[in-house]
């Protein structure tokens, strides 16, 4: 349940560690609003996490936020390995003052988002830098995400959903038996 993955380019440097059974984190992608919602999904999922990203936030924050998400879910996918025992599925609604968001998720082995609503930029990280980090994280680490969002306040909403994310992942990968929830005895 644990992994590494270092991703080098020149536009940014990133580490990540995983542990889906430990329960500590640190985050530093130089991102302060993209730091807090990792931690928050870390938190919220129950999982140790630790990301270090340097990247060209002198561009802007894209490529930063896009290689974290490749990082992220290559870690992952390693991390779970064969998925033998985890539950598969998860799904919440995370409500959150004016916003809430209600989001399921499949750990499949492939990997595909289904997004809904209006996000509205935060400080350092956009609405579509947001669905991209997810679009990408899916693709990467081979989880299918649905997930909708509503509300007013752009920060209330984006918590929410990094929120609503960690805890449908958290019932996900929780070990329930041995047994592979696939008919076609793998998941891949
Ligand atoms: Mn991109």
């Amino acid at each position: 349940m644990k992994a590494v993955v270092e991703r080098k380019t020149k536009e940014v440097e990133v580490k990540v560690k995983i542990d889906l059974s430990g329960k500590d984190y640190s985050i530093n992608t130089g991102i302060p609003f993209f730091d807090h919602m990792l931690e928050s999904f870390a938190k919220h999922s129950n999982i140790s996490l630790f990301i270090d990203a340097k990247g060209d936030l002198d561009v802007d924050e894209h490529h930063t936020i896009e290689d974290v998400a490749i990082a992220l879910g290559t870690a992952i996918k390693k991390a779970l390995g064969s998925k033998k025992g985890i539950n598969r599925f998860g799904d919440s609604i995370v409500p959150m003052d004016d916003s809430v968001t209600i989001c399921g998720v499949d750990i499949s082995g492939r990997g595909f988002l289904n997004f809904n609503g209006n996000l509205k930029d935060c400080k350092g990280f956009t609405s579509d830098n947001f669905v991209h980090f997810l679009d990408t994280l899916c693709r990467n680490s081979g989880i299918n995400v649905y997930m909708e969002v509503k509300g007013i306040n752009a920060h209330h909403m984006m918590e929410s959903a990094f929120k609503a994310f960690a805890i449908a992942f958290k019932k996900a990968i929780k070990i329930v038996d041995e047994d592979i929830k696939s008919t076609k005895g793998i998941l891949d």
